[in-house]
């Protein structure tokens, strides 16, 4: 063996060792992922990967994701060898312990230099689809002087196992992302033992037919590693597959290769067998000098190049650069808040009866021409999301200018390089389907909400007034399931003017997703313009005085008929007040005295209508309360029949109110 070799040998047994201590001490965790890998890691960050360990944030960084999210101490090894700030020695001794940022799978925001949270897996792949994507449509607006970099993933034979594996891989094939590159774990094995116990897939062939570049290489053999990673860079208009063949847990003695190494400490004797095997005779815990400043040497690598942005950065021209310098710190133009403010009085006077899905059209024609920033999609429902405004151009694969994606019928991918967009920074994605297909997104929302990442969510067609497409399409429980979602907002404007006031809340949240809700079927402007933005409140006074005894209280299309109740309740000579409530977050997030005024007093009958389930609305409904909405699925029919039918409507809300009266005496 020669000294090179040697070397780089050591270098990814420091990698190994690592990885087997940290899990033994904190008896839990996944040894054989970056045992297996550790040659492949080694090869990418001492030979390809650009980064400077001590600016993990340098915007033109090469971006790294762990998409085997359960290998994190691959990642976490990695920074510390490095030299990341955030990953001292004493973290990875208290790996996976409350309040450490090494938790069990990466977490965004735990330490800098984790891009992305992963776990879930296919996560990672599809957020790196995002990143790549973000980094070309960068490229193209800044030039290649400042955006120049590559998005490598590793994933495992359970990323593309996963659906959304396959959603991933060919949208990023379809849009020819040259710049993306994964690192297969071609390991052969899973959780329940070889991966032949549950496929008998060949991914190198579906990757091709997807549009990939793929090659295939022992992934303990680091020359042909480097020699695959030069070719697949070389590639530019293909992302690139590289299958890399290792044994998981390479090094244990007895469990290599075998799913016994998959997510359980080895074991002290294993250990020791693997420290033999190895070569490895340090302590737990002890990299040796000459082992640990080449690993150094390789964090401060990145320093000349990232100098050399510096300099570019300061030689743009001043436009330029307040620009690059905008978009990346994620701050909203000036003009987007005055575009919605002259729409809002626009709207105001016009009183249109739109769907809220086209009121959100409307809005996004008037923000999208002043905030380069966003770029819009759909998940195969343009027409009917209403998500794509006259200025935007699609991006294909020869066109980097275009900012709307036809992400195709791929939601759970939509939603995962969503993710992955608002991670790389100095883009706001945008994405439509059908409410009821959110249940397609959830697991990508969800990490959105975790990350607290501005993606926001554009879910049409959201109750049975969808009509005749029938119980599969008309979201019953999707309001219920969203709201549970902790630091996520659901928007469910009532008209035109909070379709504008929902759209500037999620714009202007920087850490956090939101859905915003919207109707396929037309409704009547209920607002006026006012001053400021009411929604932001979460729910307020739209109609009758704070004093009534009844409130009644709704979102979206069933503010009207609230409304409607209202008058029937004033013939009988009661008094009733109408609470517009866009947001349920929003609301609880309000002081005590406010959400008083709003609900009235504990004992104030309060209907809620919504076309949806009830479920938590007790939550607002105090001790003289009542919900009308759907009890089960709903059906294939007109709108108008479906809410009779149903009894969704403005008698029956306030037939709820006069019970309720009744009763309380
Ligand atoms: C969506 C999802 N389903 C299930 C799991 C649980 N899980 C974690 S790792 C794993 C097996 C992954 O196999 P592979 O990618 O081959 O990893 P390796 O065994 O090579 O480390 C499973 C099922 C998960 N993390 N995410």
């Amino acid at each position: 063996m020669n000294e090179q070799t040697a070397a780089r040998r050591d270098m990814a047994n420091a990698i190994r060792a690592l990885a087997m201590d940290a899990v033994q001490q904190a008896d839990s965790g996944h040894p054989g992922m970056p045992m297996g890998m550790a040659d492949v890691a080694t090869v990418l960050f001492s030979k390809f990967l650009k980064f400077d360990a001590s600016e993990p944030s340098w915007p033109d960084r090469d971006r790294f994701i762990l998409s085997a999210g359960h290998g994190s101490m691959l990642l976490y090894s990695l920074m510390y060898l490095t030299g990341y700030a955030d990953m001292p020695l004493d973290e990875l001794k208290r790996f996976r312990q409350l309040g450490s940022r090494t938790a069990g799978h990466p977490e965004y925001g735990h330490a800098a230099g984790i891009e992305t949270t992963t776990g879930p897996l296919g996560q990672g792949l599809g957020n790196a689809v995002g990143f790549a994507l973000a980094e070309r449509l960068l490229a193209e607006r800044f030039g290649r002087e400042m955006v120049d970099h590559y998005t490598y993933v590793i994933s495992g034979d359970g990323c593309l196992m996963e659906g959304i594996g396959q959603e991933a891989i060919t949208l990023a094939g379809h849009l020819g992302l040259g710049r993306l590159i994964l690192l297969f774990d071609d390991n052969g094995i899973s959780i329940d033992g070889p991966t032949s116990l549950s496929t008998s897939e060949d991914h190198k062939k579906r990757f091709a037919a997807a549009g990939w570049h793929v090659q295939s290489v022992d992934g303990h053999d680091p020359d042909a590693v480097t020699r695959a990673i030069r070719k697949a860079r070389n590639v530019t208009d293909k992302p690139s597959m590289i299958a890399c063949k290792t044994v998981i847990g390479f090094g244990a003695p007895t469990k290599a290769g075998t799913a016994a190494t998959h997510g359980s400490p080895l074991g002290k004797d294993e250990i020791a067998g693997a420290r033999e095997k190895l070569g490895w005779p340090y302590p737990p815990f002890d990299i040796p000098e000459p082992i640990f400043t080449a690993w150094r040497k390789i964090g401060a690598r990145g320093k000349s190049a990232r100098r050399k942005w510096m300099q570019r950065h300061a030689a743009m021209a001043d436009a330029d650069r307040a620009e690059l310098d905008r978009r990346l710190k994620g701050d909203i133009p000036p003009e987007v808040g005055e575009a919605i403010a002259a729409f809002k009085t626009k709207v105001a006077t016009d009183k249109p009866s739109w769907a809220t899905r086209k009121s959100s059209q409307e809005v996004l024609e008037v923000i999208n021409p002043v905030l380069p920033d966003a770029v819009g999609g759909s998940a195969d429902l343009t027409g009917s999301n209403n998500t794509k405004t006259a200025s935007l151009k699609p991006v294909t694969r020869g066109d980097g200018a275009g900012r709307y994606v036809y992400y195709g019928i791929r939601e759970h991918a939509m939603c995962a390089a969503m993710n992955g967009m608002a991670l790389h920074g100095g883009i706001i994605p945008y994405g439509g389907t059908f409410l009821a297909f959110t249940d397609y997104c959830r697991p990508s929302i969800r990490l959105a909400a975790l990350m607290g990442l501005r993606v926001i969510y554009v879910m049409t067609h959201d109750s049975i007034g969808l009509g005749e497409d029938g119980p599969t399409h008309q979201p019953i429980e999707h309001l219920a399931a969203l709201r549970a979602i902790p630091g996520l907002q659901v928007l469910r404007p009532a008209d035109a003017i909070e379709t504008a006031e929902c759209w500037q809340i999620a714009l202007e949240s920087k850490h956090k997703p939101t859905v915003i809700v919207l109707t396929r079927q037309n409704l009547p402007t209920v607002r006026e313009a006012g001053e400021g933005n009411s929604s932001t409140r979460g729910a307020y006074i739209l109609a009758g005085e704070p004093s009534a005894d009844v409130r009644l209280i709704a979102s979206g299309s069933e503010v009207q008929l609230a409304l409607g109740a209202r008058d029937l309740l004033a013939k009988d000579g009661i008094s009733a007040t109408v609470v517009s409530m866009p947001s349920w977050e929003l609301f609880a997030a309000q002081d005590d005295t406010y959400r008083g005024q709003v609900l009235g007093p504990d004992g104030t009958v309060r209907v809620a209508c919504e076309a949806a389930a009830g479920f938590g609305w007790e939550r607002w409904l105090g001790t003289r309360g009542s919900f009308v909405g759907m009890k089960g699925f709903g059906a294939s029919a007109k709108a108008a029949d479906l809410y009779k039918h149903f009894g969704i409507t403005a008698e029956a809300i306030a037939e709820a109110a006069r019970r309720l009266r009744h009763n309380g005496g």
